[in-house]
């Protein structure tokens, strides 16, 4: 009796949690049609706390704003710790705070376009709330999804974590200048992410690297040109 009352438990958890997806992918496509409808090219950053997701994004703001109008929101638990750090940039900055819950949400994203004057922005950073299992489901509306894990985190991390490096566009492998110390191998990590994920980019970075640095950069503009040379854009939205 007592299993039969389990599995029926289980089965309307289940039932709930596929019905709060669906209704999220719904807005989720909502989101990417106000997005392609204003040229907006949108980018979802995930990671775990400390990976580098706030240092890569403010590495990007200096690089691009001169060329592109920039926009971030930064999602978090509290997340006006990491928008305050945008807003010293310069650019506009929406901070979605999440409250208990380890991932944005396409409802969170679509209250915080509302801030954003979308005609004025060619390129918005979504800074993912710092965790590799959560966001993976929860779609936001965006064109990328970038995963980024440090080495930090030890080199077993990324097979630990298959789901969100098999459903990134990008990989970055980030903190390499203090691999040694940390007795982590990146290049195993890369190998790791290609072999859950063979048609991945991956990239290894450190802050204190221009060069790899550049390499993040070059991947932005490149898939971002992409993206407006694309004259009909609705043939690019996916559900
Ligand atoms: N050694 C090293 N530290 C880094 C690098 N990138 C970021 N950090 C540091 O790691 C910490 C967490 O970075 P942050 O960007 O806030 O991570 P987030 O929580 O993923 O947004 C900060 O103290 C950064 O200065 C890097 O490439 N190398
Ligand atoms: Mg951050």
């Amino acid at each position: 009796m007592k299993l039969e009352w389990g599995s029926i438990m289980l089965m309307h958890l289940v039932n709930v949690n596929k019905d709060a997806l669906k209704a999220n992918n719904e807005l989720a496509y909502n989101n990417r049609k106000l997005l392609i409808k204003n040229r907006v090219f949108a980018m979802n950053i995930m990671g775990a706390i400390g990976s580098g997701k706030t240092t890569l994004i403010e590495e990007a703001i200096n690089l691009l704003k001169e060329r592109y109008r920039i926009a971030v929101i930064a999602g978090d638990v509290v997340a006006q710790m990491d928008a305050s750090r945008f807003e010293k940039l310069g650019v506009k900055t929406v901070a979605a705070n999440t409250g208990r819950e380890c991932h944005l949400d396409a409802k969170l994203v679509e209250r915080s376009l509302e801030n954003i004057d979308l005609e004025d922005i060619d390129l918005l950073f979504i800074e993912n709330v710092g965790n590799l299992i959560c966001p993976v489901d929860y779609k936001l509306g965006e064109h990328v999804r970038v995963v980024v894990v440090s080495v930090s985190e030890g080199d077993d991390i990324v097979l630990k974590h298959p789901m969100i490096f098999r459903t990134s566009d990008l990989a970055i492998v980030n903190k390499v200048d203090i691999s040694e110390a940390v007795s982590a191998d990146p290049f195993k990590m890369k190998a790791d992410i290609e072999q859950l994920n063979p048609s991945i980019p991956v990239l290894l970075t450190s802050r204190n690297d221009s060069i790899s640095i550049e390499r993040w950069i070059e991947y932005i503009e490149s898939i971002l040109n992409k993206y407006i040379l694309v004259s009909d854009c609705e043939e690019h939205v996916k559900r």
